[in-house]
């Protein structure tokens, strides 16, 4: 008969203190329902570890811990597939836009599977659904009168009887005078642009330059929604929102907002669903945003998806993941995107009416790499397919490098020496040693059977009450969008492992105690439990290897983590295997030569 069985603490219920106290308090803050979005990466190329890095990982930790929170979300990413990058693109490669976002597409999808990202549905905007969804709402919106309708001189290609927009004409930057200015974007220095701010524009289909000519297009008068932004945003939000999100609204709103087109002359995209608008499609901008409601609707409508989430046997709907009051919508982005997502979209959805607001928008700064911009231009990258040629089943030490040096509050670099050294000297030194000592340990002296903890001293008392505050150590970190610190709270918790086994020194008093030893060991084994739930949201193939090598069948929820036994004795262990292995100099060498080598 095994004693342990069923008892969730070593002492009795009455030793779950504090612990308990804090959860409560973040449980106070429960929402019914969570709607959590991804950027939608252009699908012109594949994605990088900047991708990685400043959307989809911390979006991932954060969904993976709400549902292990038991909570209700859905996951939502695509590729945004309209856009002149990939027309441009596809002109260049002969083929048409469509051919070239399938390739990227699936390029795209699979990357984002292969690190685990782990989403409900991951759509795309030249679909079918979207395009009638988006082109809905558009007209919505022209029915209600939202849009100004103006003419103006725009630059023309008379060659290619074409207008430039955005990215298709190019000049110098009257800002740092950068030769390759984009018409909407200088990418040396940053500023936005209009084409007609650039000096001596040319079409970058042709080399020539451009004509003026007369066109129509619909605007969003975002100067209606300035009084609305303010309260919502600068009242609202002063103290929840990321001080760079807040202080890049704050600027754009006391500059003044200004009308901005929904409508581009092109033909790639949706299309302006007026008769009086031949060879006009929807603002990239426009649609994208819109791709994350699309998603949420094919989600629910494809009863397959939609199975998972009923509650009570009743099916629950698209709207209620975005109009309900209690949904909490939770927009995960880079720095760049920040004017389209707090101000742009919100914007779109306070014209059309029935839409809820993003309740947090935690947009990070950028990843750099070796000291350098990442660019896809120059192919200065690491790209995320390549990697895994060169590592594979190592996507968790690439996670976990990038979540440690996430970029949350200014630009940070990723180094390939800071990836070896971060491997190294924590996921391997720390993590992985203490789990494999603790799993050799056990088989070595209990033939591989979770030992029975006898009387418990004080030194077992105090790491397990220390062990019981690291879920909410770590719960409180993510719920503030702190990624970094949530993570080097999970490391701490192996450091308390390593230190424990230090100071008990097992292996000494195997020689003299064998009852203390098992009890030393038992304790042990609950810290390793602890650390494969815990590490779920960051390393979840770790967390599965931890699972299955602990023999543990049940999958456990966050709450779990309070109790102090998670293994039961008895258990039987498997074989030790490493969860991390040393990277070698070579290895590093290899990729920083191709790096360098491979740079246009
Ligand atoms: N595709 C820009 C980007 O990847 C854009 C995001 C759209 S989110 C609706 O940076
Ligand atoms: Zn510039």
């Amino acid at each position: 008969m095994n004693s342990q069985q069923d008892k969730v603490n070593f002492c009795g219920s009455e030793c779950i203190s504090q612990a308990v106290e804090t959860r409560t308090k973040i449980a106070n803050k429960v929402n019914k329902r969570y709607t959590v979005t991804t950027a939608l990466p252009y699908a012109n190329g594949p994605v990088h570890i900047g991708h990685l890095a400043g959307v989809y990982v911390p979006a991932d930790i954060y969904v993976r811990y709400l549902r292990m929170q038991g909570r209700n979300v859905v996951f939502i990413g695509g590729s945004d597939e309209h856009g002149v990058p990939v027309t441009i693109k596809a002109r260049k490669e002969g083929i048409t836009p469509q051919q070239l976002v399938d390739r990227y597409h699936n390029i795209i999808k699979k990357s984002f599977e292969n690190f685990g990202i782990s989403f409900d549905i991951y759509s795309r905007t030249s679909n079918e659904h979207h395009h009638k969804n988006a082109s809905e709402f558009f007209k919505t919106l022209y029915d209600k009168g939202c849009f100004v309708e103006k003419t103006s001189l725009q630059f023309y290609d008379e060659d290619n009887k074409q207008f430039l927009a955005d990215r298709y004409i190019v000049g110098e930057c009257p800002h740092c005078h950068a030769e390759d200015a984009y018409g909407d974007q200088c990418e040396k220095c940053g500023s936005s642009l209009s084409p007609e701010e650039l000096i001596n524009p040319r079409s970058s289909i042709s080399g020539n330059a451009p004509i003026m000519k007369e066109t129509k297009h619909w605007y969003l008068p975002l100067n209606d929604y300035e009084s609305f932004l303010r309260e919502w945003i600068l009242d609202g939000h002063k103290n929840d929102w990321k001080t760079n999100v807040y202080g890049q609204c704050k600027s754009w709103i006391d500059q003044g907002l200004l009308p901005r087109a929904v409508t581009r002359d092109l033909d790639w995209g949706v299309k302006v669903p007026l008769p009086q608008a031949d060879g006009k499609v929807l603002y990239v901008w426009f649609d994208a945003p819109i791709g994350y409601i699309s998603a949420t609707q094919e989600l629910f409508e494809n009863p397959e998806t939609a199975a998972k989430f009923q509650t009570d046997g009743e099916q629950a709907t698209w709207e209620e993941y975005w109009k309900s009051e209690d949904t909490k919508l939770v927009h995960f982005i880079g720095k760049d995107n920040i004017v389209f997502h707090c101000i742009v979209f919100p914007a779109m959805l306070k014209a059309e009416g029935s839409y809820i607001m993003p309740d947090n928008v935690p947009a990070n700064e950028f990843l750099n790499l070796e000291g350098d911009k990442i660019s896809t231009s120059r192919n200065w990258a690491v790209w995320l397919h390549e990697y895994l040629e060169d590592f594979s089943n190592k996507e968790d030490v690439l996670r976990y490098v990038l979540t440690a040096n996430a970029p949350e509050t200014k630009d940070n670099d990723f180094t390939w020496k800071d990836f070896q050294a971060r491997n190294n000297n924590e996921l391997v030194a720390i993590f992985g040693n203490f789990v494999n000592r603790i799993m050799v340990l056990t088989h070595k002296y209990f033939e591989g059977k979770v030992p029975t903890a006898h009387n418990l001293q004080e030194i077992d008392k105090n790491v397990l009450q220390e062990m019981l505050q690291y879920p909410d150590k770590i719960s409180a970190s993510i719920e503030q969008y702190r990624f970094r610190e949530a993570l080097s709270e999970l490391m701490n918790l192996a450091r308390l492992g390593n230190k424990y086994l230090t100071d008990t020194e097992p292996w000494k008093l195997y020689k003299t105690d064998i009852d203390r030893t098992a009890t030393v060991l038992n304790v042990s084994l609950q810290i390793v439990a602890h650390l494969a739930v815990l590490c779920e949201p960051f390393l979840p193939f770790t967390a599965k290897k931890m699972r299955l090598m602990l023999g543990l069948s049940e999958h456990f929820m966050w709450s779990d983590t309070s109790r102090e036994i998670l293994i039961n004795e008895g258990t039987a262990l498997k074989e030790p295997a490493f969860l991390f292995e040393k990277i070698e100099d070579d290895a590093i060498q290899k990729q920083i030569d191709k790096l360098k080598n491979d740079r246009e």
